[in-house]
């Protein structure tokens, strides 16, 4: 060790995700140099729950320890130092909930105006808090995500008030997001066989898959996964083939009708002979629950849908069971407490003494 300097270090040591990955981002020595200290999450091998689903390779790629909490934050960092390099004064967005959470962090921390267009009372309370902790001009509207999108859309496009959309279709989103595919590669070695992971407006699941191919193009990888994603069955439009005019699942981050990236979630999927299936919210809880049970991994509702894809089809189809399988958790519990309150047990009471506590635990 010689102690030196790591170019682009966060305090000192740990790089940042934006210099690891730089040769596959686009960013440049003009682009200011932001980080919250993102990206570099924990890829968990789910032991026990892979004991009980019959699979011994389950990993957990666990993007909730990102630090607003959510994988949105790969994208949010690359796209917000490129709305700064532009000279953007102000950003806007839609959400349900994670991407006004980290665009009002990174906004915040690059000192632009932050504004989020909101479906009211449909934001898990967590994610709302991060956006007006933060100082964004949080906007509720009586519609759902999808109008919320095409409302913002049209605010972005008025030259009289210029303001950049941090939404996924802002193409740096989705570059930064690939890190994450790199990171999968990174840690394991190789590339996992079967990625699995929620959708919602399917910008993740079109990410993974561009960068598991610039991986793959690069010479880092030599095989591509299959890419299976998973909705949740009241809002499933890639699945039926159709928007959904009334989205509805207890997974608020993924109840989204009209998907922004359908086209690259369907290529991701046929190129990858993966499958896009849908998962009902009691399958969504059962995982979200089993995950902390079982490997201590709190989660929130909507990453507990990949999770419940992958045990839906080792218990119906003939899953390999040695293959490396990588479920995606791509928010925090913490975020949802209304959901982890609703399902949690009793707290027990007890006199303050220890013959008191004996008796409640039954000893
Ligand atoms: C925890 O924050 O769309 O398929 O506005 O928060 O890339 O949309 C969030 C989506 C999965 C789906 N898991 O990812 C938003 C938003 C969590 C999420 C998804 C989201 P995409």
């Amino acid at each position: 060790m010689t102690g030196g300097p790591i170019v682009g270090a966060l305090n000192g040591r740990r790089p940042r995700l934006v210099e690891r990955y730089r040769r596959f981002l686009p960013v440049s020595d003009a682009t200011p140099p932001l980080t919250l200290g993102e990206g570099f999450t924990p890829l968990v091998h789910a032991r026990r729950l892979g004991a009980e689903l019959g699979l011994t390779r389950l990993f957990l790629k666990v993007e909730g320890q990102n630090p607003t909490g959510s994988f949105k934050d790969r994208g949010m960092v690359v796209a917000v130092a490129r709305a700064l390099e532009d000279g953007a004064k102000a950003l806007i967005c839609a959400s349900t909930g994670n991407t006004s959470a980290s665009a009002a962090a990174y906004g915040a921390a690059a000192g632009l105006e932050v504004v989020v267009v909101l479906p009211r009372g449909q934001i898990a309370l967590g994610k709302l808090l991060q956006a007006l902790v933060a100082g964004a001009h949080v906007v509720a509207i009586d519609g759902n995500f999808d109008e919320a999108l095409t409302l913002v859309r049209q605010l972005a496009d008025d030259p009289a008030h210029p303001i950049t959309l941090v939404n996924s279709i802002n193409p740096y989103r989705l570059e930064g997001q690939k890190t994450a595919a790199f990171e999968v590669c990174d840690d394991l070695g190789a590339p996992p066989d079967v990625l699995a992971i929620p959708v919602g407006n399917a910008g993740n699941i079109s990410a993974y898959w561009a960068g598991f191919r610039a991986y793959r193009d690069a010479g880092e990888i030599e095989a591509l996964p299959r890419m299976f994603g998973f909705q949740a069955e009241g809002a499933a439009p890639l699945v039926l083939g159709h928007p959904v005019d009334q989205p509805e699942t207890i997974a608020t981050a993924i109840r989204i009708g009209n998907p922004a990236s359908w086209d690259k979630a369907i290529a991701a999927r046929d190129e990858s002979d993966g499958v896009i299936q849908a998962v009902s919210d009691e399958q969504i809880l059962a995982a979200y629950q089993d995950l902390a049970r079982l490997e201590g991994v709190f989660c929130e509702p909507s990453s507990a849908a990949s999770l419940a894809g992958i045990r839906a089809l080792a218990e119906s189809t003939d899953l390999d069971r040695d293959a490396t399988i990588v479920c995606v958790l791509t928010g925090a519990g913490l975020k949802d407490p209304a959901t982890a309150q609703a399902s949690a047990p009793a707290i027990a009471e007890s006199e303050p003494n220890v013959d008191a506590i004996r008796r409640v635990l039954g000893w």
